[in-house]
């Protein structure tokens, strides 16, 4: 009976619909169409109302499509030009649908700028967004289209926030700096009123949200998501090719974590006015592409489609009539021309060999056999010196400094915690700038949940690290929940801070959010995994980490040999599963926030069919029984 009401329902879809555009979701962290397969939208982004006769014509977008865009960005600013404008977002709307291009609705909140007066805040005008939102999704669902996305806010912004420093961390505790924290909290607050506004009109949407400093602190969403409102929510990250490279690593490690849209990325720099650098538009490709921590295939809108004539805009100045494009514009329509081109490739176990954890005794990561494969597959690490806030004259430090005699072909940093005795010091990743991370091979004797500590000094002023277990987030909390997947390293010893670089201890690393949450690295699996330590802000060192061996975490691991369980169908449909295992067992389902959606239990050895009407996505099934805790990912259409 469902069945045939689908059948009916698609039926009635496809009558309706004005496109032949497939449905969007997420898989995990992936953007994908209906059927599952990655998909990446590629394309441009309008500029403000100033220019507005390159795009308020279907014509306009044709030529988009011609040019091998599959997706369109409407910019609408909300504070210049001719300011929040309906009904040209909704003739856009239609343009996109006939031309089949899949479009964002872009709130483009963007008052950063200094002595303005104004503070970025999304808050201040949340009520003008809500009705704005409230009347475009209702627009879409009356016309049945399924091809809009919504970006609530561009740039969320505190005037005049600062430089590299704090980016992407709230915790500057030199300087007691919280204010990018802030920024988080206002958007957090407005996607309270504007998020359930769009899941009313339009429960099925992808929604992008902005993050602080310019869409770059994808810190916070890691540390704080937003999974409260039933939507697929992706996170914004923007880049301007020629003066911020340096913050690229964050969207290679922030790809195993989060959902990613890069939803502007132009080739100047940030003032969208010089440089024209295409070697760092390669980069980001090169990342959008899936050669990044999580293998996430990440979607792209390039500002901007205008002939304003500076260096960002796909035409030369007055350009537009005759398509005189600008250099970025070639260089876009050269891409774009290309179609998908996506990377595939792993990394490697350091010489083929494993690091060997037997899961009872504590294991001490050897952090100088990172794995083969090279920047931006094995590790993420900054070439340009110039890119490191702290040490600007470092790049592969250790090695150029005669210190160490270790891998000196590769960019990662390497040094000795301690100098002077070699022999008893362990070797240290050192000089750590935002978003770099490295990732290992480890071969795990039973799945578990584990404790660890991490080897420090007394000098962290920035740090914010976390931990990826098969280019997936790796931590979970004492009860198995995935809170957040960020964590805030300890100073060691005196605890005061810049006490000194060569003051190395063990320490705790903590919640940031929720400090007396314990958190734990989880291997779902026995067998060889990969481990990445990913540094979501500069940091003086890592010396060592320490993965505790676990006889009584309440897993056994001591004696396991896991319970064998079942969950299948897998995927399952409308969550209708069955789960078995060969020991009587809990068996709690959390979803990807770590919100429990099922608790109950199973007999030894006996189905127990569940009937769980989840919404589609990834879950993961926790069965606990004497024998341990086994951990199985459920997928959900
Ligand atoms: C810029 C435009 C420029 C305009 C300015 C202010 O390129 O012509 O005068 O806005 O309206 C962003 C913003 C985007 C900026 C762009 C380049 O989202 O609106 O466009 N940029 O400065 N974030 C980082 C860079």
């Amino acid at each position: 009976m469902k069945k045939l009401f689908a059948t009916v329902a698609m039926a009635l879809s496809f009558c309706f619909s004005a496109n032949a555009l497939q449905d969007l979701k997420l898989v995990g962290n992936q953007l994908c169409t209906a059927d599952g397969k990655p998909i990446q939208l590629r394309g441009w982004s309008t500029h403000g109302s100033w220019f507005k006769s390159c795009y308020d014509d279907e014509q306009d977008f044709a030529k988009q499509k011609e040019k091998g865009a599959n997706m369109a960005r409407i910019a609408m600013y909300i504070n210049e030009g001719e300011g929040i404008n309906e009904n040209w977002v909704k003739s856009c709307i239609d343009f996109c649908a006939n031309q089949n291009l899949y479009c964002i609705v872009d709130w483009h909140v963007l008052r950063d700028r200094e002595g303005d007066g104004s503070k970025g805040n999304p808050m201040d005008m949340k009520d003008q967004a809500v009705s704005f939102f409230k009347n475009i999704t209702s627009y879409v669902s009356s016309k049945n289209y399924n091809h809009v996305i919504y970006e609530i806010c561009n740039e969320p912004n505190y005037n005049g926030e600062g430089d590299v420093y704090p980016l992407g961390i709230g915790y500057d505790k030199k300087n007691n700096n919280r204010r990018t924290q802030g920024v988080w909290s206002w958007i957090k607050e407005y996607s309270t009123y504007v998020l359930p506004v769009i899941k009313q009109g339009d429960p099925d949407a992808i929604v992008l949200v902005g993050t602080p400093q310019w869409d770059q602190g994808l810190v916070f969403p890691m540390m704080d998501p937003i999974n409260e409102y039933g939507l697929q929510v992706m996170y914004s990250f923007h880049y301007y090719a020629a003066d911020q490279e340096r913050y690229l690593g964050f969207l290679s490690g922030a790809s195993a974590f989060l959902p990613l849209f890069v939803s502007e990325w132009g080739l100047s720099s940030h003032t969208g006015d010089s440089g024209c650098d295409t070697k760092s538009a390669d980069h980001l490709l090169e990342v959008c592409s899936g050669k990044n921590l999580g293998g996430q295939i990440i979607s792209w809108a390039n500002w901007s489609w205008a002939d304003k004539g500076e260096t960002s805009g796909t035409f030369t100045g007055g350009g537009y009539s005759n398509m005189s494009f600008s250099e970025a514009g070639r260089y876009i329509c050269s891409k774009l021309a290309e179609g998908d081109k996506f990377y595939s490739g792993k990394s490697k176990a350091y010489q083929g060999e494993a690091q060997e954890f037997n899961g009872t005794e504590d294991f001490f990561l050897a952090l100088e056999k990172f794995d083969e494969g090279g920047h931006g597959v094995a590790y993420y690490d900054y070439e340009d010196a110039n890119w490191h806030p702290c040490y600007p004259s470092q790049c592969n430090a250790g090695y150029k400094e005669g210190k160490i005699d270790k891998r000196g072909d590769e960019r990662v940093d390497l040094g000795y915690c301690n100098d002077k005795d070699k022999e008893n010091s362990f070797i240290n990743l050192g000089y750590i700038a935002q978003g770099e991370w490295v990732q290992y091979t480890v071969n795990v004797k039973y799945a578990g949940d584990y404790e660890f500590e991490t080897y420090t000094t007394d000098a962290l002023d920035y740090n914010a690290m976390a931990i990826a277990v098969d280019g997936e987030n790796g931590m979970v909390d004492q009860d198995g929940n995935e809170i957040n997947r960020v964590v805030e390293l300890q100073t060691s010893g005196s605890g005061q801070i810049d006490a000194g670089y060569n003051d190395w201890g063990w320490t705790t690393p903590v919640c940031p959010v929720a400090k007396d949450k314990k958190f734990r690295i989880r291997f779902k699996t026995p067998g060889e995994h990969k481990l990445a330590v990913v540094f979501m802000a500069s940091t003086s060192g890592l010396g060592s980490l320490k993965i505790k061996g676990q006889p009584d975490l309440g897993t056994g691991v001591e004696d396991i040999e896991q319970a064998v369980v079942k969950v299948w169908p897998n995927p399952s449909v409308d969550g209708v599963v069955n789960i078995s295992a060969d020991a009587d067992a809990e068996v709690n389902i959390y979803s990807m926030d770590g919100t429990t959606v099922y608790t109950g239990s199973v007999v030894a050895n006996e189905a127990a069919q569940l009937n769980l009407n989840l919404a589609a996505g990834v879950y993961s099934v926790s069965v606990k029984s004497e024998k341990g805790i086994s951990v199985e990912k459920l997928i959900v259409k």
